[in-house]
């Protein structure tokens, strides 16, 4: 079949809408029809060429919701018209990881993913006969995509799709990495750097949750009033501190922070909200996703005197078991999402979506097919 999708076709350069060819799903593999997508900044990462693991040309984009149009042999757990939210993170429950109940990293299907091919080694992408990629085994800019069953979470059909595709990443990050992660209790403390579409959603998960001082840091003047929105009871902006950033967050939190997250994906940051935590049990949470060759480094005696550095991919969520819950939990108001979704864009627009995120003016934008 045919579908339209936003190509990238080079690192650094913006996407291409074409028509691009598609296979039908093989067996363990099913068709989604894309109804609408989210631009999470792993996009721009990607496309700007910062992943170690980036891949051109390739289809992009993880943050999806749609529609099972086709099965292909032997999948039982989806059926044709099933609302599905697409998992980079898969879920087999049969995978040594899966099953030790200790990670939400299933392993069944990373090393193909990361190559960007089906777990059969091959893609079911191609345009004018040339092989294009799969990313993270999700491909959400597609109107079409193909995916193994173990990749996407059967969701309630009345979900507005333009809004519960934001669960397929940065909602289920920012609330799981609280909940799953940290597990962060009522009257915690938590510092938060940065306050796009994933920290605010960890301010969000902080407030669910109880925290009692919740001190977002940025650098972009405009998220204070962001996080007010969403719980923040503190606001931070490293420009305009006179002196030691960390200092000044640890004497604002009595010590130090019982959590702290980084929603940057910058190391200097990420030491700093180490180095921000309480002396003795403080546990930072690395959420951001760092430049390929970029390194992490602090004085070990920061983990000597009790500190913890740890990291969270998709808030620890098991993605067919939790994504249904938060998904619930949206429609139920336990958790909100509409107002960050700042813009909504057709295919064609795409590219303005990430011109709106480096320029630091929107929270999300949707691209609704
Ligand atoms: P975003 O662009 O929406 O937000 C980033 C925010 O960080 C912005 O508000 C920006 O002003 C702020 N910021 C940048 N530099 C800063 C600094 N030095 N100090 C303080 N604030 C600073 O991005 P996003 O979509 O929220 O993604 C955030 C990070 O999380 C990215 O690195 C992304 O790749 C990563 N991510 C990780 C996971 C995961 O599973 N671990 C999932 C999704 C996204
Ligand atoms: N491919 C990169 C790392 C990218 C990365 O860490 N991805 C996160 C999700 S970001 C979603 O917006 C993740 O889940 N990682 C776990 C995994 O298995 O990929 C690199 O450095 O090579
Ligand atoms: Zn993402």
């Amino acid at each position: 079949m045919k579908t339209r999708a936003a190509v990238a076709f080079e690192a650094k350069k913006p996407l291409e809408i074409v028509e691009l060819d598609l296979e039908g799903p093989k067996a363990g593999e099913v068709l989604v029809e894309i109804m609408a997508t989210g631009i999470c900044h792993t996009d721009a990462y990607t496309l700007d060429g910062l992943d170690s693991e980036g891949i051109f040309p390739s289809v992009l984009g993880h943050e999806g919701a749609g529609i099972v149009r086709e099965i292909g042999a032997g999948v039982t757990s989806v059926a044709v018209g099933d609302h599905v939210i697409p998992l980079y993170t898969p879920e087999c429950r049969q995978c040594k990881s899966c099953l030790s109940g200790k990670t939400n990293l299933c392993t069944a299907i990373r090393a193909t993913q990361g190559k960007g091919v089906m777990p059969d080694g091959t893609s079911r992408f191609s345009y004018k006969g040339q092989q294009i990629f799969h990313y993270m085994g999700c491909s959400t800019f597609s109107n079409f995509t193909v995916l193994p069953e173990i990749a996407v979470a059967k969701i309630r059909e009345d979900a507005p799709f333009d809004k519960s595709c934001y669960i397929g990443c940065g909602v289920t990050t920012g609330v799981g990495a609280v909940v799953n992660t940290a597990k962060v209790q009522a009257g915690d403390n938590v510092i938060v750097f940065g306050l796009g579409g994933i920290g605010l959603n960890v301010l969000q998960g902080a407030q669910m949750v109880g925290a009692d001082k919740i001190i977002g840091v940025d650098i972009n003047p405009d998220r204070e009033a962001w996080g007010r929105k969403f719980g923040m009871t503190h606001f931070v902006n490293p420009k305009e501190i006179e002196g030691d950033i960390v200092q000044h967050l640890v004497e604002l939190t009595g010590g130090g922070a019982d959590y702290t997250f980084d929603c940057t994906g910058n190391t200097i940051v990420m030491r700093q909200a180490l180095e921000a935590c309480h002396r003795g049990w403080g546990v930072s949470v690395v959420i951001g996703v760092a430049e390929a060759g970029k390194e992490i480094s602090t004085r070990p005696f920061q983990l000597v005197t009790g500190r913890v550095w740890k990291g969270s991919a998709f808030g620890g969520a098991r993605g067919r078991t939790d994504v249904p819950k938060i998904v619930d939990w949206y429609m139920n108001g336990k958790i909100q999402i509409d107002p960050m979704i700042t813009h909504v864009l057709s295919l064609e627009e795409i590219n303005k979506g990430f011109d709106l995120m480096h320029a630091g003016e929107s929270i999300r934008s949707v691209v609704v097919f």
